[in-house]
């Protein structure tokens, strides 16, 4: 929550579409948790996104608090922090309809991640998911966001997003913030443990693929046994070359925070099993605390909802004060102008 003083603002959000992964922590929330005491913060559980793929309703529901659950089990403060349910604040619905008219069809068309999803999707390639980075700048620019911490996967939607910006304060005069992208040295894109080509995502068919932060610790060890890595004998950082185990040495990294020329330092000779075995280690004492604090967040379904509701309440105020501005610059007529 904001102090006196005004400090610059944080928007981040993640899809309620399934578990949250490592992957989440590694380009997310553990940069969340570090920066939130500096900016005056607002994390979202962004449940617009999530329908621009398919959704079973009853599993909505339950990722949607399984999500806010898992901010705070990750060190997200709600004291210092907003969280909240995008579909709480319609305010994001509305000023994504404005931007809507201020983004090119060629400029939406060339985003990477809508061509790949409707490859993954060629049953469903929907509106929304076309107008999906559209729905990401309203939601970044109606709280006049500084920076977004994020995975690497969402830079060029930042970049869209700064785009949208600058083009609105030209066309009137200035209304947005035009927010900078924050995407960590290391982890900001942990590969797949079956295909260390593809992103980790909490949607991969194959479980194998991918470590949840549910998952129990005899899963993350078998998960780390199983990864595929290369027919080399050395443990090297280069993502390029050798993707496989330069993602398990980035885990590790992630897990212990040992410098990563450390690590590398220390088990060159090490034979892949026993470097697995140590990044196995590495990450069940880091997720088994996480797991336990969410297990227990969860079982509180009460105040896990008083949170969300107050956290709209404080959402909605902020976003609404710049939506108001933006109708006006439009010129919609309202009768309190
Ligand atoms: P999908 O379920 O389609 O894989 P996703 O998990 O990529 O979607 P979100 O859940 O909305 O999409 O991602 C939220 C945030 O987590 C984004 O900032 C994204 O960059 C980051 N993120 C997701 N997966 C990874 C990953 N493997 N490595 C690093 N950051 C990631
Ligand atoms: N598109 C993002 C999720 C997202 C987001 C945002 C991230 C939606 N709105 C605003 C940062 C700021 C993704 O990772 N798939």
């Amino acid at each position: 929550m904001s102090n006196t003083a005004k400090r610059p603002v944080i928007f981040s959000g993640i899809q309620p579409s399934g578990d949250l992964t490592l992957g989440h922590i590694a380009g997310a929330l553990r940069n969340w948790v570090a920066l939130q005491h500096d900016y005056d913060c607002y994390f979202c559980v962004v449940d617009l996104h999530a329908i621009t793929v398919r959704q079973q309703p009853a599993k909505l529901r339950r990722w949607t608090l399984d999500c806010a659950a898992m901010y705070l089990a990750a060190g997200i403060e709600p004291t210092s922090a907003t969280i909240f349910v995008q579909s709480h604040v319609p305010a994001h619905a509305e000023l994504a309809w404005v931007l809507s008219t201020f983004t090119g069809f060629g400029e939406a068309s060339r985003m990477t991640q809508f061509k790949e999803k409707s490859e993954q999707h060629a049953q469903n390639v929907n509106v929304g998911l076309f107008a999906y980075p559209i729905l990401m700048a309203a939601d970044i620019l109606l709280y006049q966001t500084d920076l977004v911490p994020v995975g690497e996967d969402q830079k060029q939607h930042l970049e869209l997003t700064r785009d949208l910006a600058q083009r609105f304060n030209n066309a009137y005069s200035p209304t947005f913030t035009v927010p900078e992208p924050y995407i960590p040295r290391y982890g900001a894109r942990l590969m797949s443990l079956q295909d260390p080509r593809k992103k980790m995502s909490k949607s991969d068919p194959n479980h194998n693929a991918t470590i949840f932060l549910v998952d129990d610790n005899d899963a993350i060890r078998r998960k780390i046994q199983r990864a595929v890595t290369d027919s080399g004998t050395t443990i090297e950082y280069d993502p390029e070359r050798r993707p496989g185990i330069s993602n398990l040495v980035e885990m590790y990294h992630l897990a212990t925070d040992e410098p990563i020329e450390a690590i590398v330092e220390r088990f060159r000779d090490a034979s892949y099993a026993a470097f697995k075995a140590a990044v196995a280690d590495a990450l069940v004492a880091y997720i088994e605390p996480v797991r336990t604090r969410f297990l227990e967040i969860r079982a509180d379904e009460g105040h896990l909802a008083s949170l969300l509701v107050a956290g709209a309440e404080r959402a909605a105020r902020v976003a609404e004060r710049t939506l108001r501005k933006v109708y006006r610059k439009v010129g919609f007529w309202s009768p309190k102008d």
